[in-house]
This record gives structure tokens, sequence and C-alpha cells, in this order.
């Protein structure tokens, strides 16, 4: 009997196999949880469909967080499917391509800050307020956020203030949803080499690097953001809200690179 028996999860984010979603999707999956899973778009509905299969998820729904009709379309349609939602999971970021390479101020413009804040740390919230009416009670809602919300990580530019944004918005969520025992929280990952990541130039360079600077000498696996993600959608963290949950093999304790990598 897995720890999430009984719990209906629906999960966004997934675009493949290497996807944070889909390490979320797979850890609930088994620790007994329903899944249910949304698609950006027509390009990725067949790819997660393929997907759904291994999970065992029959409830496949379009969504594009930049529409506010698909973002209501999806609560309408789970609702005549689920009589309640149990786990929320956010795993959706996005920055113009161009915003995450170069300096800060030279790739930066309002189109990239707007686009950034608006798919990345926005849509949390905006998920969570059309979600309010489904919740179950004691309901989680998780979101996938990452260092650079807190310290200035090269390259990673006005992600950066879009995911301390989504923080933000987590605690005001969390605070606002609480009193009927919804929990809202956050994981802080590190570096995980996924299709949003692959794209990135010098992106191996980044993973060597937090390898050699954690204090656990090694990168984190989506398999080990998956079980942090079941932990915090489960009723043994019940007591956890407003938090921001480091799964980054100890990475950001550290002030300086240990002397053996120096
Ligand atoms: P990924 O490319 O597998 O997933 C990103 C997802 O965002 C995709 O499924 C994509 O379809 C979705 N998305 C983008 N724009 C969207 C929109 N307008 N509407 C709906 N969905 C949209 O990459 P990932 O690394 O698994 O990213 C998942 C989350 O984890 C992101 O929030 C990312 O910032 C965060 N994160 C990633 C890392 C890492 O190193 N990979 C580390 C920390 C946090
Ligand atoms: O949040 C992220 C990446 C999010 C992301 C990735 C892309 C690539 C494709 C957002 N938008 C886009 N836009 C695209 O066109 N991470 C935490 C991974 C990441 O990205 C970095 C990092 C790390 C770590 C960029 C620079 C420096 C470090």
């Amino acid at each position: 009997m897995g720890f999430l028996e009984g719990k209906k999860a629906l999960i966004t984010g997934l675009a493949s196999e290497r996807s944070i979603a889909y390490g979320i999707a797979q850890a609930m999956r088994a620790q007994g949880a329903e899944i249910a899973l949304t698609y950006q778009g027509d390009k990725l509905k067949d790819r997660v469909e393929k997907m759904a299969t291994t999970l065992d998820a029959t409830i496949i729904l379009p969504l594009d967080v930049a529409e506010d009709e698909q973002i209501d379309q999806l609560f309408e349609q789970l609702g005549q499917q689920w009589a309640q939602l149990d786990i929320l999971v956010h795993a959706i970021g996005f920055a113009p391509r161009e915003a995450l390479a170069g300096g800060y101020l030279d790739s930066l413009s309002r189109n990239a800050a707007s686009v950034s804040h608006d798919i990345s740390a926005y849509s949390f919230a905006a998920l969570a307020k059309a979600s309010r009416g489904l919740l179950a009670d004691n309901a989680s809602l998780i979101t996938l956020s990452y260092l650079g919300a807190e310290k200035v990580m090269p390259g990673y530019n006005i992600m950066g203030p879009a995911k301390a944004s989504l923080e933000s918005s987590m605690r005001f969520i969390a605070a606002d949803l609480g009193p009927r025992g919804i929990r809202v929280n956050a994981i802080s990952a590190g570096p995980i080499k996924t299709l949003a990541a692959a794209g990135i130039r010098g992106f191996r360079d980044m993973l060597s690097h937090a390898k050699s600077g954690a204090p656990l000498r090694r990168n984190v696996t989506q398999e080990e953001v998956g079980n942090a993600a079941a932990f915090l959608g489960s009723d043994l963290a019940s007591g956890i809200t407003g938090e921001v949950l480091y799964v980054d093999a100890g990475y950001h304790i550290m002030g300086a690179t240990p002397a053996d990598e120096a």
C-alpha cells in the first residue's frame, strides 16, 4: 500500500520522458495515486498520451497556461470525471530562449520579462485560483523552482526574478488556502538535463559545477525530485506548507566550492 492510495493527482509540465513532471508522475503512481495529465498544444499530445499509458492515466487534457480559457476549461473538464482533486503539480517554466544567454541586462527585454513571469510564475496562482472549487480540503499544491530565485546563477537571467515571484506567490497561496487545510509548497531542484535544459548553452558545465559543489558530490535525478513531490503530496507532509524544499544534493547550503574540487 502506497502513501498516496486513493489520491487523485493532476500533473502539468510533461514534455518528454526526461521531464521532471514525468518523474513526479511515476513516483506518485508508484505510491498509489491516480494520475491525470495535461499537454501543451497538439505537438505534445501524442507523446503525453504514450506516457499516460505507462502511468495508467486515462484523463489527458490540453493546457496552455497563456490562455485563460484553457485554464478554466481544464478544471471544468476534470470536474466532470473527478469529484475532487487531491494533488496539483505545476511543473511549467518558460522564458524566450534569447533571455537565457549572455548577460542579464544585455538579454533583458520587456517581452522576455512579461512572458517569463506570466508563464513561469503567474500561471501557478492562476491554476490555484481556477482549481479552488475542485480542491479537496486536505489538498496539496506543488510547484518547481530553482536556486536562481535567490542567488545569481549566470545565464538564468530573467528566470531568476520569475522564480522569485513564483516562490513568493506560493507563500501567498499557502496563506490563502491554509484555512481549508490545503497545503502549498515548492521544490527547488538542482539542475537536471531535461528538454528545457538541453537547449541551454553551457548546461553540461552547470551540471558538473553543481556536482562538484554539492555535499553529496553528485547531481539529482527526476526520480529523487519525484519522490520528494510524492512526499509533499501525501499526508506524511501534513504539517508542511509555504515551504521551499531543496532537492539539490545540498548545493544551496554551501558558501564556497569544496577544497577537493576547487
Ligand atoms: P521540461 O521541458 O521537460 O518541462 C517544461 C514544461 O513546461 C514542458 O512540459 C512544457 O510543455 C511546459 N510549458 C512551457 N510553456 C507552457 C505553457 N505556456 N503552457 C503549458 N505548459 C507550458 O523541463 P523541466 O526541467 O522538467 O521543467 C519543469 C519545471 O522544473 C520548470 O518549472 C523548471 O523551471 C523547473 N526546474 C527545472 C530544473 C532543471 O534543471 N531541469 C531545475 C529546477 C527547476
Ligand atoms: O528553469 C529552468 C529552465 C527553464 C527554461 C528553459 C528554457 C529552454 C528553452 C525556461 N525557458 C526556456 N526557454 C527555451 O526556449 N532551469 C532551472 C534549468 C536551467 O536553465 C538555466 C540554468 C538552469 C539550471 C539557464 C541558465 C543557467 C542555468
